[in-house]
């Protein structure tokens, strides 16, 4: 637990907070889209604090080391806190822009000399472009013949009662892609009155460093939203 001494000259929390100021700002949600470097950022943030007022006033070396060695953990949780809010607002804006995108789907709606597919991709991707870069969302689709069928393997005739489908028993092949799947679903966004369900992912990544480092996986995450929806009878 890091307590700032309330005797101490409060000198340092206003650096500290004028420094916070500097970092937050030069670092705009724009930033995430273009992998921004957050260390370069902190960094011109302090030597730029430091260079206007810093420690020269200050007469207490031992406060000054004290603060030189709190100021960065500080930074980072602030960072990563900002950095979770974002990946939260995210996810959420994803989410909606999923539902609304299955909204439009569901209702066979086209642009003027577009596809279905180019419709309703470029939904997801205004409503979801706003925070996160627009070519990294990934849109995909299947429908059902009705939500029995929904993520239900396609049908086979069990021969040796093993309860799996194996190579040589026969199935129907109800998606048409002329190979046995554990979804029955069609790619594509089906016709008149069948249900799809509508799947949308981003690979959301975090650039605090021991953010990154908690994380794993080059501090990337996948954010995935899916809404079912059944078509009007169009
Ligand atoms: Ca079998
Ligand atoms: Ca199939």
């Amino acid at each position: 637990m890091i307590v700032f001494r309330e005797q101490r000259n409060s000198k340092q929390k206003r650096g500290l907070h004028k420094i916070l100021i500097i970092a937050l700002e030069s670092y705009e949600v724009s930033d995430f889209k273009r992998s921004a470097n957050i260390d370069r950022v902190i960094g011109e943030a302090v030597m730029g604090w430091l260079k206007t007022e810093g420690f020269r006033a200050s007469e207490e070396g031992a406060t000054a080391v004290e603060f030189a060695i709190i100021a960065p953990v500080l930074i980072f949780v602030t960072f990563a806190i900002v950095e979770s809010g974002l990946a939260f607002g995210a996810d959420i804006v994803l989410k909606e822009a999923t539902y609304d995108a299955a909204r439009l789907g569901r209702t066979g709606f086209v642009t003027e000399e577009s596809t279905q597919d180019a419709t309703v991709k470029e939904r997801v991707k205004s409503m979801a472009g706003v925070i996160m870069d627009a070519d990294k969302i990934v849109v995909t689709s299947l429908s059902y013949k009705s939500f029995d069928t929904l993520k239900k393997p396609e049908p086979f005739i069990d021969k040796n009662g093993n309860d799996i489908r194996d190579d040589g028993e026969n199935y129907t092949d109800v998606n048409g892609n002329g190979k046995y799947d554990l979804d029955q679903g069609a790619s594509g966004y089906g016709g008149t009155a069948q249900v799809v369900r509508y799947t949308v992912t981003y690979p959301w990544t975090f650039h605090t460093p021991f953010l990154r480092e908690i994380i794993g996986n080059d501090g990337t995450i996948e954010l995935s939203a899916t809404a079912v929806v059944q078509n009007e009878p169009y």
